[in-house]
């Protein structure tokens, strides 16, 4: 099932059949390091929350796509793991993502955040993006934490870095300058046709999205390394017959016994925790009341095991 959401009014309207010469389409990468805010600006630009976002680096795991549609084009976005050094499988999987993605796009959209120094994790990407044939737009992000002045030097700094198409500075967070990145966008997509149907916003399916705002939860509400070795898988999702209210059971896998016990919490107040804030998110989605129950299993390294990576939906082939 895909999600349909509510599109921009105004803008779809009257929108294939009268003037497809001018209409602009394609398909737009977003890479960079972990936690620049790549997830945080692709919910910004289609207006809607998809993918999940904190501020734990490693946050986003598998490629998440999602459609924006106007009266001048269609945008997919196409959101990355951020690109990082590979510690076990899952990391290598999460690489290979990230990397696929950038010789299957039209334009790739390379996220930093407002600093003057260049590292040792940017030369990396710089490397990787001097490979593709397609334009390259810097995107420096999170403005609203600097001055202006310093936002002015961040643009000097990847001036000179390589040679990209376009610097655009903006703030995903309150989604200052998003509207002239979508100008700049659309300016270096090809003209095209509208691949998907006006209001198509994602590929993910509704059980994905709902086991990631779970991992999202354990990401935000959990100590550093736990969340990263938690895997979500939604056990079952159903509707009451009698309708407004769905049933919905989760298993939270983790790696240790230890975890386990941090997870569940004292009398279960962790679990509690991370289901109320979760449950939230689903109810937004899902325009429904959610009667939540979760579960926590403890599977010993799964992040380096190839079968129970398939299992919790990190297909290496895919
Ligand atoms: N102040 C500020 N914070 C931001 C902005 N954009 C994102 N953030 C914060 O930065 C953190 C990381 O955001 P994400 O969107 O999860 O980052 P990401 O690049 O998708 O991270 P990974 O999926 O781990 O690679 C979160 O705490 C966001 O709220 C911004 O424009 N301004
Ligand atoms: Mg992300």
């Amino acid at each position: 099932m895909m999600v349909r959401g509510d599109h921009r009014k105004g803008e779809t309207q009257n929108m294939v059949d009268t003037n497809m010469k001018n209409y602009k389409s394609g398909f737009v990468a977003i890479i960079g390091r972990p936690n620049v805010g790549k997830s945080t600006l692709m919910n910004q630009l289609i207006g809607q929350k998809i993918a999940i976002t904190s501020s734990k680096a490693q946050t986003t795991r598998n490629r998440i796509q999602t459609v924006y549609t106007c009266d001048r084009g269609q945008i997919v976005f196409l959101d990355t793991p951020g690109i990082n050094r590979a510690k076990n499988k899952l990391g290598e999987y999460m690489l290979k993502v990230a990397e696929g993605t950038l010789n299957e796009v039209d334009l790739v959209m390379w996220i930093v955040e407002a600093t003057t120094f260049i590292g040792a994790g940017e030369r990396y990407i710089i490397d990787q993006l001097k490979r593709v044939k397609t334009p390259i737009i810097v995107v420096i992000n999170k403005i609203d934490k600097v001055s202006d002045e310093d936002v002015f030097k961040a643009i000097d700094t990847y001036k000179n870095a390589c040679d990209f198409a376009e610097i655009v500075p903006v703030s995903a967070l309150n989604g200052s300058n998003t509207d002239e990145l979508i100008d700049t966008l659309l300016k270096y997509l090809p003209y095209g046709p509208q691949y998907y149907d006006e209001d198509t916003i994602t590929d993910q399916p509704e059980r994905q999205i709902v086991a990631e705002l779970i991992r999202e939860q354990a990401l935000r509400q959990l100590d550093k390394e736990i969340p990263h070795g938690i895997a979500v898988v939604v056990d079952s999702m159903k509707e009451r017959t009698e309708g407004g209210i769905i049933d919905i059971n989760a298993t939270i896998i983790c790696e240790r016994d230890s975890h386990k016990g941090i997870i569940i919490g004292k009398q279960g107040s962790m679990l509690k925790k991370i289901g109320t804030h979760s449950r939230y998110g689903m109810e937004r989605l899902l325009d429904a009341k959610v009667n939540l129950k979760l579960w926590v299993k403890v599977k010993k390294d799964w992040r380096d095991t190839d079968t129970l990576l398939k299992n919790f939906g990190y297909h290496a082939d895919e």
